[in-house]
């Protein structure tokens, strides 16, 4: 039995596993997205399956993992577990999952290694040995994390005292054509279908090389050629027959930082707050690392006295790709099906660079700007567009805070579940950064007091704040 936990909506991966799976002639039975634990627990027990798979994207949905095997080991299930999706990884299932049930829980990186895993695991004489090997790697793993937490982490204080440092008296600071949000609705598919980056889509299939030359290699070529006549086909059927729809909010506000916050102001005159982006800072003190980054530190401190800007945006281009998929399914077309969400997530992303050009424009210092597709790929323009969850802002909640200054529901459709998943799957949100020097980084591991600073700015209790930030925290919790 597979399923995307409570909370994730991403289940392409789990997908694909399915079809694996059926095509060894595995009986599958699949929840979809979304599924409470209580419902995992009682069709494991009615159908009485032989193994139970959970899958997730996002890192909150890693805590519902934990909780799941939790309440399997309560309610005394006796059948393995198996853990997949992009956000899992065999460190986190060995430190956090595996104690929780005594049964075999395994990490499965991917489709290609399901098939086997599962072999070894239905059958009795194979899967001791198999069990045995597993924990004694688990085991490694738990060890290695121990030695990761030991790392060298600098105090908080300190870590803001060794801030990315930016001159902003003679930084330069465009100011946005407007300020506010301008909403795209019902976005011409056929103008971001170019922006498509195809090379990610390959990889969804594990035919592992960069596009183009990847329809080309010797190994994988002829099933990345076919693959992508495919996808052409069906994307030209999505464009030309309107089957998915794009659309997107953006927009800009005056801001200053306070901090490690990012305050934004209702207008410029920079009186009255409108909302705060609390920011984490790194702590981990790598060799040769002489700052310590924060997002805070690509906007000018409001002492600064200079009048600074932060971007927003919240897109989606996967309405209509759930009433797509039941068509398909309904004909027992499993490949298309898939085949749709991915495209659905190409376009996503492909809208993100295609939004983040035109704010650039809109801003100023993009206008001039003449980049290639290879060059919007390799990210060759000025700012960047972090994420809510990607390793700069790791703290899924502040996408609550993007809503609500955008009105991103209202605007365009685009929900958050309880984990702060977004609805459809194929959405990006996220902010923008315009300074020359702001950069991509990993916030990593945080120690106790940046958490009770963080805590303290957020308004909400500590173990709120340890629960979202889970994965990054240097320390047990109570
Ligand atoms: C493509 C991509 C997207 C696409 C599509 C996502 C999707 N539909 O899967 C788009 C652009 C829409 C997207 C959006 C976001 N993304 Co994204 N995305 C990725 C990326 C680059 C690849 C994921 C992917 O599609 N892989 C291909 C599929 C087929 O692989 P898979 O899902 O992992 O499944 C395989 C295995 O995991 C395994 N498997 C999966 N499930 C199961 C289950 C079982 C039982 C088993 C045995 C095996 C198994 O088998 C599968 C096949 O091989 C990853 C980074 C990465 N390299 O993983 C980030 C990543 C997953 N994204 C991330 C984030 C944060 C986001 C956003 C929240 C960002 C944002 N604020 O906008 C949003 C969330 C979207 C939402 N709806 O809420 C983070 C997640 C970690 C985190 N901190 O939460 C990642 C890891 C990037 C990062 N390093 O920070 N994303």
């Amino acid at each position: 039995m597979l399923a995307t936990v409570k909370g994730d909506v991403h289940d392409i991966g789990k997908n694909i596993v399915g079809v694996v799976l059926g095509c060894n002639s595995y009986e599958v039975i699949d929840l979809g997205v979304m599924v409470p634990c209580e419902q995992i627990l009682e069709t494991a027990r009615t159908e009485g399956v032989d193994l139970v798979g959970l899958s997730g994207l996002i890192t909150p949905s890693l805590d519902e993992m934990v909780h799941v095997a939790r309440e399997m080991e309560r309610e005394g299930f006796r059948v393995p577990l198996l853990i997949g999706g992009a956000t899992t990884s065999a460190k986190h299932t060995a430190v956090k999952i595996a104690p929780g049930y005594h049964e075999s829980v395994v990490h499965v990186k991917d489709a290609s290694r399901c098939v086997g895993i599962v072999d070894k695991l239905t059958r009795a004489e194979a899967r001791a040995d198999f069990d045995r090997e597993n924990r004694a790697a688990q085991q490694r793993e738990r060890e290695n994390f121990a030695r990761r937490r030991q790392r060298k982490l600098v105090p908080y204080a300190e870590a803001v005292r060794r801030r990315f440092a930016i001159d902003w008296q003679s930084s330069p600071l465009a100011r946005p054509d407007f300020l506010g949000t301008k909403v795209l609705r019902d976005y011409p598919l056929a103008e971001i279908v170019p922006y498509i980056d195809w090379s990610p889509f390959f990889m969804a299939w594990e035919l592992s090389g960069k596009y183009p030359q990847v329809l080309s290699d010797p190994v994988v070529g002829e099933a990345a050629r076919d693959l992508f006549r495919d996808a052409e086909e069906m994307l030209k059927r999505i464009v030309c027959e309107k089957l998915l729809t794009a659309n997107a909010v953006y927009g800009f506000f005056p801001a200053n930082t306070d901090g490690d916050d990012i305050v934004v102001f209702t207008d410029e005159s920079r009186t009255q707050e409108r909302c705060r982006f609390p920011m984490l800072r790194q702590q981990w003190e790598r060799e040769g690392q002489t700052s310590f980054r924060s997002l805070a530190d690509y906007i000018a401190p409001l002492s600064s006295g200079r009048a600074n800007y932060l971007g927003a945006f919240a897109l989606s281009a996967g309405f209509g790709t759930e009433e797509l998929v039941a068509r398909f399914e309904a004909e027992h077309d499993d490949h298309s099906s898939i085949l749709t969400k991915a495209l659905a997530d190409r376009l996503a992303e492909a809208f993100a660079e295609l939004l983040h050009e035109r704010a650039r424009r809109d801003w100023g210092y993009g206008r001039d700007e003449r980049l290639s597709k290879e060059e919007l790929i390799d990210e060759k323009y000025r700012g960047i567009r972090p994420a809510a969850g990607y390793p700069s802002c790791p703290d899924h909640t502040e996408k609550r805070t993007l809503w609500r200054l955008m009105g991103v529901e209202e605007a365009t459709g685009i929900r958050l579940t309880e984990s702060y998943a977004m609805w459809p799957a194929s959405s990006v949100s996220g902010l923008y950064f315009s300074h020359p020097e702001a950069r991509y980084f990993a916030v990593d591991l945080v120690t106790r007091d940046q958490v009770e600073d963080y805590t303290r700015r957020k308004g909400l209790t500590r173990p709120e704040v340890e629960r979202w930030l889970a994965p990054n925290l240097a320390y047990e919790t109570e």
